[in-house]
């Protein structure tokens, strides 16, 4: 048990800031042994605030505080107490200016929180609580300041020096030094804050608003990645235009920055002007990164740009509101991927991560409203909950209103509440005030934890005409919310014949417990297709048929529902071969399925990218959020089974497809089109291998050899090495090794690839992968490859039944909570879902999550995590 339990923080105990913060000067020396840093603070009562009360200010126990002044006037320690986290000055006059130095270590912070160092270069990550291991400040994001900032560091060591907003002045120091100052117009909560000092380059371009301001575009990285960030540049123009078009946004800065660096404990950070991204989120060539790669680098870089209306001129009151930003953040960036590339395709990937992690999160331990009602560690509730979930959130009002009202809703959102920290309620009353409607019970979307049940009958009179919809909905408890009261939803539908002709399309709202809707002339029994674009966040059940999901999956018009009618049939089939497995019975594959796929893949008219969606099973981890009871074994064996069986039934039309795409792609292009066609490629030649025959072996090492792309390279490694050819895949483990052993991302997925490599040995394998030189347990990407590779991706050694898997990652965040409590918080999450396994493993389990509750010093992170997991 950790020495002094962390405490909970209650949205309900929300208080206004008693003081204001107008502007905030920093100036930074920065050093090779340590950083000082000079703050100066003007701060006067705030008149909204309920009463007055002492000055309380954060920062953490760690940074030395060298001195303290107000108005001039040197603060003896008797002027203030200084402890856990707080310093309280209790005499300060209404208005005046509080100076203050602190002396920091960046070279030793490996939380990577604050300033730190990633190698060579100083940068800073402020969000959520970062700022308060800079300065003493109210680091909390409704007390909003104009930030001026100088930096100086030595010229050589650091030749570039960036924060927020516009440079000012610069000039050089003594000693080989200099300096730059900068200024930030807008006033910004200290999270938004950043800095970056280091020798980068840069590549320039420039983009003209629609009202004509010109602004300066810069990425910077360090110099052996210039030839990497052309496309990070050209999403970063799309998404600017795209928020001008959709949303009538523009850009409020003469320059707009980003930085890539290696160490990074997310994706990226919307500070503003300055964003700071991990070199997996903008880095991108064809040679080194994949077109998954290339498509995350643009939705990361639009999505830390749309930040700069939803969520830095409009921020969050309290990290409560988190999702205000980030599900809105997040419909905003997948709108304009769907827009930039296949809708569909998009809509299918990201309500696949939506199933198959959020759901599985909203039935764990760690469950937890939109808007959450406590938390221990803020950095916990970065989650699929409140950004992905919350976008669904924001999805279902768009759908409720349509897409005129949702604009003219969020226009008067940013209109009324520019400059502003506010909150999920503020964005809601937006959208009722332009649409005249009452949202109250859509509120609950953002307060009740947990993945609501939609169950659906129906039924049809040949005499009348009238087909009815019976929907009735429920959601399961969650930590702390027993009973749930029902949601308001947009249940998106329609109605096919038998022959596939849409008899009609229709958009349902939802509100009661158990509602019917009735259609009239109706010819005859219609099968619905329900859900349609995954409307809502929601579970749903119809019984249907074998025949009526066969049906929809030729005929429905709704291209998602089209997808997930088959992924339904594959799912029963599925959960029909892992019973047979655990009874000891014979696996079958259905002739229909057979049939099905053969008619998709000989078709030559259809989309490659919806293809290669159709034809992929749903996951193990997919399907393990299905279970009732998860056996890890019998998924693993059945969807195998299925896959050879597929695999060996299709083998011909599989090559024949393979060899279809391969003769239409031609030099390589990050474009929707051709990824497709890749994506269907790789796709075919993944059966091709599972049929276990040696001549498409040889096809892929091919693929491997003379492929231009990533794509293309790291699809056949990672298909050989996963197979049964153990040979071979170690062979081009070697080779890849060696052409890449210098491009540190691809020796992440080098890394990745055999840590989900479930052939025995598997632990011995990512044991000995953590001793190489290519693998750095203080880089997050790296840990990220290796442990959530192994823990996340490779479920069948994870779970190995002696429970060696689980004392490995338990080892793993004990060590890692010392170093890094965020990302070794982030990487216990497969522990916590112990109690959806059987009975051994369960116990296993929890072994695990106990030993790590009785160890001394918890950081605040892992204990709420474990902490939560146990009760
Ligand atoms: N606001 C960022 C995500 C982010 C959150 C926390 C971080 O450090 C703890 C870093 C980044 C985004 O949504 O992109
Ligand atoms: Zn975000």
């Amino acid at each position: 048990m950790s020495a002094q339990q962390p405490h909970a923080i209650y949205l309900e105990d929300y208080q206004p800031p008693a003081w204001r913060v107008e502007r905030t000067a920093l100036r930074f020396e920065l050093e090779e042994e340590q950083a000082l840093v000079r703050a100066q603070l003007s701060i006067s009562i705030n008149p909204e605030a309920g009463s007055r009360q002492a000055l309380e200010l954060l920062g953490d126990d760690e940074i030395e505080l060298q001195r303290l002044s107000i108005d001039g006037e040197v603060l003896c320690a008797s002027d203030y107490a200084r402890a856990d986290g707080r310093l309280v000055i209790p005499n300060v006059p209404d208005s005046f200016t509080l100076e203050c130095v602190t002396r920091l270590l960046p070279q030793q912070n490996t939380a990577l929180e604050g300033l730190y160092k990633s190698d060579g270069m100083f940068c800073t990550q402020c969000e959520a609580e970062g700022f308060r291991r800079i300065t003493f400040f109210p680091d909390r994001p409704d007390v909003m300041s104009v930030f001026t900032t100088t930096l100086v560091a030595d010229k050589t060591r650091y030749p570039v020096l960036l924060s927020n907003g516009n440079p000012v002045a610069s000039g050089d120091a003594d000693g080989g030094r200099h300096w730059v100052t900068w200024e930030d117009p807008w006033p910004k909560p200290s999270y938004l804050f950043a800095l970056v000092a280091g020798d980068l380059a840069l590549v320039e371009d420039h983009y003209t608003t629609a009202s004509g301001r010109e602004v300066a575009l810069r990425i910077y990285a360090e110099r052996k990645d210039l030839d990497k960030l052309d496309h990070a540049m050209v999403s970063l123009k799309n998404a600017m235009r795209w928020d001008e078009q959709v949303y009538g946004r523009e850009y409020d800065l003469d320059i707009y920055m980003i930085v890539a660096v290696d160490f990074f404990n997310m994706g990226a950070m919307e500070n503003k002007g300055l964003n700071i991204f991990n070199t997996s989120c903008v880095l991108a060539h064809p040679q080194t990164t994949t077109d998954a790669a290339f498509q995350r680098v643009e939705a990361v870089v639009a999505h830390e740009y749309f930040h700069n209306w939803s969520g830095n001129r409009v921020t969050c009151r309290d990290w409560f509101q988190l999702s205000l930003k980030e599900g809105f953040t997040v419909f905003r960036d997948a709108e304009f991927s769907a827009d930039m590339n296949s809708r569909t395709v998009k809509r299918i990937e990201d309500v696949t991560l939506l199933r198959t992690a959020q759901f599985a999160e909203d039935a764990g331990p760690m469950a937890h409203p939109v808007r959450p009602e406590s938390y221990i560690e803020i950095s916990n509730f970065y989650t699929l909950t409140v950004y992905e979930k919350g976008a669904e959130v924001v999805r279902m009002l768009h759908t409720l209103l349509g897409p005129e009202l949702f604009r003219k809703g969020s226009d008067l959102y940013f209109e009324r509440h520019d400059g502003q920290a506010v909150t999920t309620d503020d964005f809601v009353r937006a959208m009722e005030d332009v649409s005249g409607r009452d949202l109250s019970q859509f509120r609950r979307w953002y307060s009740q934890a947990g993945t609501p049940r939609l169950n659906v009958s129906d039924q049809y009179d040949a005499e009348t005409g009238c087909y009815e919809l019976h929907v009735s909905q429920s959601c399961p408890p969650s930590p702390g919310q027993e009973h749930k009261l029902p949601y308001h939803l947009p249940l998106a539908m329609g109605l096919l014949a038998d022959d596939g002709t849409e008899l009609c399309s229709r958009v349902l709202e939802l509100t009661e417990e158990e509602q019917v809707f009735r259609f009239e002339g109706i010819p005859s029994r219609p099968v619905p297709s329900l859900l349609r674009g995954f409307s809502a966040p929601v579970k749903l059940d119809y019984a249907y048929t074998d025949q009526q999901l066969l049906m929809l999956l030729r005929h429905d018009t709704d291209g998602f529902n089209r997808w997930d009618a088959g992924q339904r049939l594959s799912v029963r089939l599925l959960q029909q071969q892992t019973e047979a497995w655990c009874r000891g019975e014979p696996m079958q594959c259905e002739q229909a399925l057979v049939d099905a796929w053969r008619g998709l893949l000989r078709d030559e008219n259809l989309d490659p990218a919806m293809v290669a969606q159709l034809l992929r099973l749903p996951s193990e981890a997919q399907l393990s959020e299905l279970a009732d009871e998860i056996d890890v074994i019998a998924i693993h064996e059945a969807r195998e089974f299925m896959r050879t069986a597929l695999a060996r039934a299709l083998e011909s039309e599989w090559l024949a497809v393979y060899q279809r795409c391969d003769a239409a792609s031609g030099t390589y292009s990050p474009d929707a089109a051709s990824i497709g066609l890749r994506s269907l490629k790789n796709l075919a030649l993944e059966y091709l291998i599972a049929t276990g025959r040696e001549p498409w072996l040889e096809l892929a090492r091919q693929q491997f050899e003379q492929s231009d792309n990533m794509t293309d390279q790291q699809a056949a490694l990672s298909l050989v090495v996963h197979s049964g050819f153990r040979e071979v895949g170690a062979e081009l483990l070697e080779a890849f090794y060696l052409q890449w052993q210098h491009e540190s991302l691809v020796m992440n997925q080098w890394l990745a690839i055999q840590a989900s490599d479930s052939a025995p040995g598997a632990l011995e394998r990512v044991v000995s992968l953590s001793r190489h030189p290519m693998f750095d347990m203080r880089n997050p990407n790296k840990l990220r490859a290796l442990i959530g590779g192994f823990c996340g991706q490779n479920l069948v050694q994870f779970h190995a039944e002696d429970g060696s898997g689980y004392t490995w990652l338990a080892d793993w965040i004990l060590k890692l909570d010392r170093q890094n409590p965020q990302v070794a918080a982030r990487l216990l999450t497969p522990l916590t879902r112990w109690k959806r396994y059987e009975p051994v493993r369960r116990a296993l389990m929890r072994d695990q999550l106990q030993r790590m509750m009785d160890t001394a010093e918890l950081s605040a992170d892992v204990y709420e995590v474990v902490s939560k997991s146990l009760v």
